[in-house]
């Protein structure tokens, strides 16, 4: 009985403290291109979809003031890389922070001539803060490809969290 007690209090306390790390982790500065910054010649759909993004997160886009800017566009302006309309802001200092303030889908493009064309442009979608954690992530081009997956993934997460209270609840319960 004793040692099952210790074994409840020890698993509680590891559970609690995987929630508060999530809790920690949740705020996460991404640099758009990793390494690479944001410039020509980079695949940046595929940067996209490697993160999860959450609400409370950051992007860092840092590039050679003057070479490029960061234009967050409207997703039709994501599509046809034309900048005629469909820019909502526009950073141009080199070393700009976008606050993803919440849920939803964020396209962003250069507008240097020719750039957005050549790849300088990714979507992202961003996850509501939720009690399962929840997940976002890149966007594939076509948006009939979109969903499932990350979805899927939020879920199947939160499930195991569940299943981990719940046997931890029932351990604590048999030791008294
Ligand atoms: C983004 O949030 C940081 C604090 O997390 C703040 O210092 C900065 O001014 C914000 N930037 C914008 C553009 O709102
Ligand atoms: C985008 O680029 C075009 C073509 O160079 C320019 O005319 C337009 O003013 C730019 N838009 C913004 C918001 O910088
Ligand atoms: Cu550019």
């Amino acid at each position: 009985m004793d040692s099952n007690l210790t074994l409840c209090h020890t698993l509680s306390a590891i559970f609690l403290l995987c929630l508060l790390a999530q809790r920690h982790v949740q705020a996460t500065e991404y640099m758009v291109g990793d390494d690479l910054g944001w410039d020509t010649g980079n695949n940046y759909l595929l940067w996209s979809q490697k993160y999860k993004f959450s609400v409370g997160d950051v992007l860092v886009f840092k590039y050679e003031e003057g070479q490029h800017d960061v234009c967050q566009v409207r997703e039709e302006t994501y599509r046809s890389c034309d900048p005629t309309s469909g820019i909502t802001k526009i950073y141009n200092s080199g070393n700009d922070q976008v606050n993803l303030t919440e849920g939803g889908k964020y396209w962003f493009i250069c507008n240097i001539t020719g750039h957005c064309q050549g790849g300088m442009k990714f979507g992202i979608s961003v996850a509501s803060a939720s009690p399962n954690g929840g997940g976002g992530g890149g966007l594939a081009p076509p948006p009939e490809e979109q969903g499932g997956g990350a979805a899927g993934e939020a879920v199947g997460r939160g499930r195991v969290g569940w299943v981990l209270g719940l046997a931890i609840g029932g351990l604590c319960l048999l030791s008294y």
